[in-house]
């Protein structure tokens, strides 16, 4: 009778185990999961205006045809464009380009040392006279502005992948009429009072 229950035991055991066995693969398969959504795309990034939005100096005033408004330190009445600072540090332009070609905007590039002052100004004359671009007093670039009208632009470094820093077209200008923004430094262009190397004014 011992052995008996024993036997029983034992085998009542056995089927304990035997259906646990069954189970636990069931057990250990993961639950149906509810369909996920795929990945999204992350939107891309607001595009911004690279021409002036963001950038520190401007193009604030420009002369395509000068005959008697300004002379360079040399003498002669060129064509010139004025920069303008819009911080209040003086910032370096080393490196810096100015172009009146878009397919070729390192046209001209800022000698060592060039920088303009916090909240100021700085007259570039586009006169493309080899001489003066070698001469010790004021910045001379390798181009000049066409009365027809054209573009001009101030570029990024090389470093900084010459991005377009600021740019303007302009349609056919008078003789010894500027074209600046006004308000200074950042309305649009239009004809103001000729003011190189100061705050522009309202004709
Ligand atoms: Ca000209
Ligand atoms: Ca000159
Ligand atoms: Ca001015």
């Amino acid at each position: 009778m011992t052995k008996f229950r024993i036997l029983l035991i034992v085998f009542l055991l056995g089927c304990v185990v035997f259906v646990s066995c069954e189970r636990v693969p069931q057990m250990l398969e993961p639950p149906p999961m509810d369909p996920i959504d795929p990945p999204k795309m992350m939107d891309p990034p607001e595009m911004t205006d690279p021409v002036i939005d963001g950038s520190p100096v401007v193009i604030n005033e420009l002369m395509a045809d000068n005959d008697n408004t300004i002379a360079d330190p040399q003498g002669d009445y060129d064509d010139w464009l004025e920069l303008h600072n819009l911080t209040d540090m003086a910032l370096p332009l080393t490196g810096l380009y100015l172009s009146d070609k878009e397919d070729n905007p390192t046209k001209w590039q800022f000698p060592e040392g060039t920088e303009i002052p916090a909240n100021g100004y700085l007259i570039v004359w586009l006169d493309e006279d080899h001489d003066d671009e070698n001469a010790t007093e004021g910045l001379h670039a390798n181009f000049k502005l066409s009365k027809g009208g054209e573009t001009a632009m101030l570029v990024d470094t090389d470093a900084r992948g010459n991005q377009v820093l600021d740019s303007i077209t302009f349609e056919e200008q008078e003789t010894d009429v500027a074209f600046g923004r006004w308000p200074n430094g950042a309305g649009d262009f239009q004809v103001v009072l000729p003011t190189p190397g100061e705050a522009n004014k309202a004709e």
